[in-house]
């Protein structure tokens, strides 16, 4: 999220799409209740009618996978009706810089320029920038980058700003707005009906009602989840909202942002702690044995030629020397060698990829940690199968999970399975101490509140003890390469048990002289302006510098900027600045730069974030741009107000069209994989970067034979696979059944009845569910044609005492999304019959 939860309250108008907030995120009604009780209106656009819907002032259908189209057509009625914030998007975004003269798109074949077909990629040199002036970092003894000549700095060639060429008139046809005007202006009122299903009346009512948020005062809201991102082209839905919510002026206000509303607890921190294979922590790259074989290259290519990121090599090289603490030496790159490489096919090594090693009987051992794929992964029949070619797996979880279980489900045959399955019992929650993020990036320390049950353990200690006999083993036989084992830092001790608060002194970073974690002496950094890259500081993730940095109580969470509780709400703007702490630098609201004009007026007086009175900033969120530095003597002098507004980019501005996604230029309506129509925006059916989509084990169906289009989605009562929720009988009670939500037509077509047994089925499975009729699901008409669309919840499988049932996601796809690998559950094809 940009914002947060409370600033919900703050929006003139809230659009819900891709979520059902009230359902799965209920502490969010809290605050968009008070944003309604103050005059807002609130939209909400998916396939169904859901309780989020029930809600609002208006509802509005859509096909799932559709919402390229959906939001591509608002970007054109706002251009046509010339509904934009002028004064942002000409000043704080992209859309003045010209375009490479041979960038192109071609709807008829569906392909931005520099396609590949060998590749299968694309070459992103002609969307990028015609360059004006080149600018070379001033590294001499008074210049801004004088750092980098520093003593323990590792060497590396600066980069060169390349600053673009502009016509702020917006009229040169190579002009980023010229090229977004044409490209959007396909995507008319008709066209998105005709794609997404709903009626004209209704769609041009939600254009009307969000666009009305581009006059400067007023603010919007997007809140998005799982019906935006779990798509084969996710990361281009979410950009897509982006591009919206720049074009209205509506990123870095109070009431406005993109706010994705995050999932599992601590969905937010394993994101941060680089859960995903290609990050380091902090959204740092992961060396990449091609792009990166050694730390120069690593620091050449990552390392901006301008804004904030100019500072990645202080992060990474802080972050090395956490990672192998006094082994980490300049002479040796600070142990960079030692970090395993991504070879040059990652994809392998993502969640849909490893399931394919394990069919092919390359990956051998697996542990399913707090998690339960079996159920949860896309294609659950296929993994099912592919585990039975795991020598071991082991389950780090509170109980018999179907993946620790996996040789137990009805379809398969025990005496035949010859993997050897272990469980670690896991304390929960309530059973350990530690940090946790919410959506809004806040850090809160959690208490154990008793003792973990028998002979579970937290998580960080079975680590430790892993690891432990892991460097014995080391330290005994060698092994192929036992330096990055045996050098690797590893002393978060208290009185020698494994303890968080240590963990959160290396989080937080530290100056490396003045600090022993054994003797339980540190020297906390202040913040993360603080760190060096010359191995003088060591922090495991740059963006909590701040969090936990008071030195003289290091063992007490309640006494650092994460344990604070007080009210104070500057500005009346729900912004609580000394509630916990939010990263980065306990800023509230990303990019809030941005709620100002040029002056640095505030577009809106009562919704003050920062504001410059002529000859100082008024800060009631912290700061998200340069707005004051330390001069040579010492004095501290405020800058003024310019135009750079998003720090966080080379270029200070927000990007409209952009090099930074593998798979467009700018977002472009495909269909889902599996899909009931063909592609009418361009010619090509899928993205050209769908990734997986080859594999055998995918079984893609077709309409002929699957011709209603199927979703899934979680409800209230239970817990994604159920895992935890079908444990308490209570909610078994409450939603005792996994059941398909259907139409009264679609019902009346198959000759089903609300409440009968029906069997759903495609070419990769088959699952029975009850039948839920009702007319808060409607057939769309899509290009002329009618079509059904049916939504399961996903909560069961073959395990726990109380309540079992089939696995939904035996019908899901295993492709996914080339930036994030995110599998394509909410939009595939189906049929059903009674069973
Ligand atoms: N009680 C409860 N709370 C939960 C969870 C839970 O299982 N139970 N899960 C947690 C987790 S891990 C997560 S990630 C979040 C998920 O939070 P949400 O994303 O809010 O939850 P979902 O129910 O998966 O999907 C949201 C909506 O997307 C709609 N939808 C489906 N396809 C499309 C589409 O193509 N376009 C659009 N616009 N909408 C579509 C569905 O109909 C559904 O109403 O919730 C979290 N909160
Ligand atoms: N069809 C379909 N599939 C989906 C989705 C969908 O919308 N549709 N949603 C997807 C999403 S957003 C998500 S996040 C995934 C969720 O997928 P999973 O994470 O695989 O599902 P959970 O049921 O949340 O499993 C979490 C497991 O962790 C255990 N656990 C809880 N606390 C702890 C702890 O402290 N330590 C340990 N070691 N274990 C613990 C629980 O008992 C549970 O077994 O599912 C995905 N799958
Ligand atoms: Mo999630």
């Amino acid at each position: 999220m940009t914002g947060h939860y409370c600033d919900f309250k703050n929006a003139d108008v809230l659009l819900t799409c891709g979520s059902n907030n009230l359902e799965n995120h209920p502490v969010s009604s809290k605050w968009t209740q008070r944003a309604l009780d103050a005059g807002a209106t609130w939209i909400v656009v998916d396939p169904r009618f859901t309780r989020t819907a029930s809600m609002a002032d208006i509802y509005c259908p859509i096909r799932s996978g559709t919402d390229i189209a959906f939001y591509g057509g608002m970007l054109n009625y706002i251009i046509e009706n010339d509904l934009w914030q002028h004064e942002y998007v000409i000043n704080y975004t992209n859309a003045s810089y010209l375009i490479n003269p041979d960038y192109d798109f071609d709807p008829a074949t569906g392909l931005f320029s520099g396609w590949d077909e060998e590749t299968h990629s694309y070459d992103r040199t002609t969307w990028g920038y015609q360059t004006d002036t080149e600018t070379e970092w001033d590294t001499s003894e008074s210049g801004a980058y004088h750092w980098v000549e520093g003593e323990g700095v590792p060497e590396f060639t600066p980069p060169v700003l390349k600053t673009p060429k502009k016509d702020p008139t917006l009229q040169d046809p190579n002009c980023v707005w010229q090229l977004m005007k044409k490209h959007y202006s396909r995507y008319t009122i008709e066209t998105v009906c005709d794609i997404c299903g709903m009626d004209p009346e209704t769609l041009e009512l939600v254009y009307k009602t969000y666009a009305s948020t581009g006059a400067p005062e007023k603010s919007g809201t997007i809140l998005y989840a799982l019906g935006q991102t779990q798509h084969h082209y996710g990361s281009e839905n979410t950009r897509i909202m982006t591009l919206v919510q720049l074009i209205l002026g509506n990123v870095g206000v109070a009431g406005g942002g993109l706010n994705a509303l995050r999932g599992e607890p601590n969905v937010q921190g394993a994101t941060d702690m680089a859960m995903l294979v290609f990050d380091f922590p902090g959204y740092l790259k992961w060396p990449h044995a091609v792009d990166s074989p050694d730390l120069r290259t690593w620091l050449e290519g990552q390392t901006y030629s301008d804004g904030f990121y100019t500072n990645k090599p202080k992060f990474f090289i802080s972050g090395l020397k956490e990672w192998f603490g006094e082994h980490a030496t300049l002479e040796n790159d600070y142990g960079y060698d030692w970090l395993p490489k991504i070879p040059k096919n990652g994809a392998d090594f993502t969640t849909i990829g490893t399931f394919e090693l394990m069919d092919q009987g390359i990956m051998k051992g697996y542990f399913a940690w707090g998690q339960n794929p079996a159920a949860s992964d896309p294609n659950t029949k296929f993994i099912r199968n592919a585990m039975c070619n795991l020598d071991w797996l082991v389950a780090a979880d509170w109980t018999e999970t179907a993946t620790a279980s996996f040789w137990r489900a009805p379809d398969m045959d025990p005496a035949s399975i010859q993997t050897e399955c272990y469980i670690l019992p896991a304390a929960l929650i309530y059973e350990k101490s530690g940090t946790i993020l919410n959506s809004g990036r806040w850090l809160q320390w959690r208490y154990k509140a008793v003792d973990p049950v028998g002979g579970a353990k937290p998580d960080y200690e079975m680590c430790d003890l892993l690891w432990k006999k892991i460097v014995e083993l080391y330290k005994a036989e060698g092994g192929a390469c036992p330096e990055p084992i045996l050098n690797t830092k590893w002393d978060y001790y208290v009185d020698g048990v494994i303890d968080p608060r240590p963990v959160a002194w290396a989080l937080n970073g530290y100056y490396v002289d003045g600090t022993d974690f054994e003797s339980g002496k540190v020297d906390l950094l202040p913040a993360f302006a603080n760190l060096a890259a010359d191995g003088s500081t060591a922090n495991a993730m740059w963006i909590y510098g701040g969090f936990y940095n008071n030195s003289d109580a290091p063992l007490d969470p309640a006494q650092q900027p994460i344990g604070r509780r007080e009210h104070d709400d500057p500005g009346n703007l729900g912004l609580y600045p000394s509630w916990a702490f939010a990263w980065p630098a306990n800023r509230r609201i990303i990019y809030n730069r941005a709620s100002a004009d040029m002056n640095g007026k505030p577009w809106n007086p009562d919704r003050v974030l920062v504001e410059w009175t002529g000859t100082e900033w008024i800060t009631n969120d912290v700061p998200d741009f340069g707005f004051k530095k330390t001069n040579a003597d010492g004095t501290v002098e405020m800058i003024p107000p310019n135009n750079k507004a998003f720090m966080m980019k080379w270029e200070q501005n927000a990007n409209f069209l952009s090099t930074g996604m593998k798979d467009a230029a700018l977002p472009e309506h495909y269909e889902p994989l599996e899909s009931p129509t063909s592609n009418v925006l361009n010619g090509l059916q899928n993205s050209p970067m769908i990734k997986f989509a080859d594999n055998a084990s995918v079984q893609k169906g077709d309409y002929a034979e699957y011709p209603i289009v199927a979703t899934t989605y979680s409800i209230t009562e239970h817990w994604q696979t159920g895992a935890q929720t079908r444990m308490c009988p209570v909610l078994d009670e409450i939603a005792p059944k996994q059941f398909i939500e259907m139409s009264e037509e679609l019902a009346a077509e198959k000759g089903i009845a609300n409440n009968d047994d029906v069997r759903v089925f495609n070419n990769r499975g088959s699952v029975v569910l009850k039948a839920l009729v009702t007319k808060r699901i409607r057939p769309f008409t899509i290009n002329g044609e009618t079509v059904h669309q049916v939504g399961m919840i996903h909560h069961w499988d073959w395990t726990n005492m109380y309540s079992t049932g089939d696995v939904v996601n035996d019908l899901t796809p295993n492709v996914g999304d080339p930036n994030s690998f995110i599998p394509e559950y909410k939009a595939f094809l189906v049929d059903v019959e009674k069973a």
